[in-house]
């Protein structure tokens, strides 16, 4: 056997990630990561290939400022899930992670207990330009640490609008971070964040800062009181905690619990899950047609011919979209 061909061992790599072993975990999301038309279309196998040993595990995504203390809470957090007798995967969507030359989830001193435990995975943002496939590259990445037996998984975002949105899709909860007092207390609010949020967490609710968290969650109860919640069976609760101390960590996975149980008494939980998987396809489809008027040589010489047409008039851009549709099929 070649080693080319050694290496797409598809179903022997689907073995390796369902046993477990963090090497084949590793090399299953560099595929999927992969930009290689060959190793794109053996990482779509290898999903399908596992998709009957995903989707257990609970999936939560954390959003907030830089320094609100994501990576500190995520540590943790982690750290007392996998006390708990948890597998736990840290997974980050970064679109910005190419230009800064590094992930969010790059500072992993941050995350020195959780990073040192093998029953965790931390897996920095794939930094590969556009938010809609750094999100897709996340989400097939999230399936792979599950078949590997992950049962909790934490995506981390920065706290910007579209990436928020981006991870809100591929999970079950989603706890928006924030600060005690600083004024910024209202920000999630005007942003429409708050909007998405599961629940808000107020970190760093330790020392001096205690008095001034507990108003800031007050501040957010009254908030959300004026807003309508996304379920009627779920009222996002405000919880004051300190990622440094651990005080409170364990609150915030009870919450996490319980809205657990709540969507899926209401059969909310699956309805979730199954219009994220139509969203995913869609964007999927999007994403594919877009790359292939772009990337495709064929098509992208007749694609600039016809928008060239476009720009100079001679061809409305109504017909020119009609034609470049007929070059898809
Ligand atoms: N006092 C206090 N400081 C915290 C707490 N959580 C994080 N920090 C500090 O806040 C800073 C930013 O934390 P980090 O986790 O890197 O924030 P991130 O940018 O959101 O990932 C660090 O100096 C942390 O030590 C907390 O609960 N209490
Ligand atoms: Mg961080």
């Amino acid at each position: 056997m070649t080693q080319k061909k050694a290496s797409l061992d598809v179903k022997a790599l689907a073995r390796d990630v369902r046993s477990g072993s963090r090497a084949a975990l590793a090399r299953a999301i560099t595929l999927v990561e992969s930009r290689r038309g060959d190793h794109q279309a053996a990482a779509r196998e290898l999903v399908q290939l596992l998709l009957p040993d995903t989707g257990k595990a609970v999936r939560v995504g954390i959003t907030g400022s830089p320094g609100v203390g994501k990576s500190t809470t995520i540590d943790a957090l982690g750290t007392y899930l996998i006390a708990q007798g948890h597998k736990v995967a840290v997974l980050a969507v970064d679109p910005s992670s190419a230009r800064s030359g590094g992930s969010i989830l790059g500072d992993k001193t941050r995350m020195a207990q959780l990073s040192a435990s093998e029953h965790a995975y931390i897996r920095p943002s794939p930094s590969s330009g556009t938010l809609g496939g750094v999100a897709a590259k996340t989400r097939e990445a999230m399936l792979l640490c599950e078949a590997a037996g992950s049962d909790v998984v934490l995506v981390e975002t920065v706290g910007i609008g579209q990436s928020e949105t981006a991870v809100c899709d591929m999970t079950d909860f989603f706890l928006a971070l924030m600060l005690p007092g600083g004024g910024d207390e209202l920000q999630g609010i005007k942003k429409g964040l708050v909007e998405l949020a599961d629940m808000i967490a107020i970190n760093k609710a330790d020392g001096d800062n205690l008095k001034r968290a507990n108003m800031t969650a007050a501040d957010y109860r009254g908030a959300l009181h004026i807003l309508s919640p996304r379920s009627e069976h779920w009222h996002p609760p405000v919880e004051t905690y300190s990622a440094l101390t651990g005080n409170g960590i364990a609150k915030l996975w009870q919450k996490i619990l319980d809205h657990r149980k709540a969507m899926s008494a209401s059969g909310d939980f699956a309805q979730r899950r199954r219009e994220q998987q139509v969203k995913w396809m869609w964007s999927m489809l999007e994403q594919r047609m877009l790359s292939r008027l772009r990337t495709e040589a064929s098509v992208r010489t007749r694609v600039k011919k016809i928008e060239a047409e476009v720009a100079d008039g001679r061809v409305t851009p109504s017909l020119a979209a009609e034609h470049i549709m007929e070059l898809l099929q």
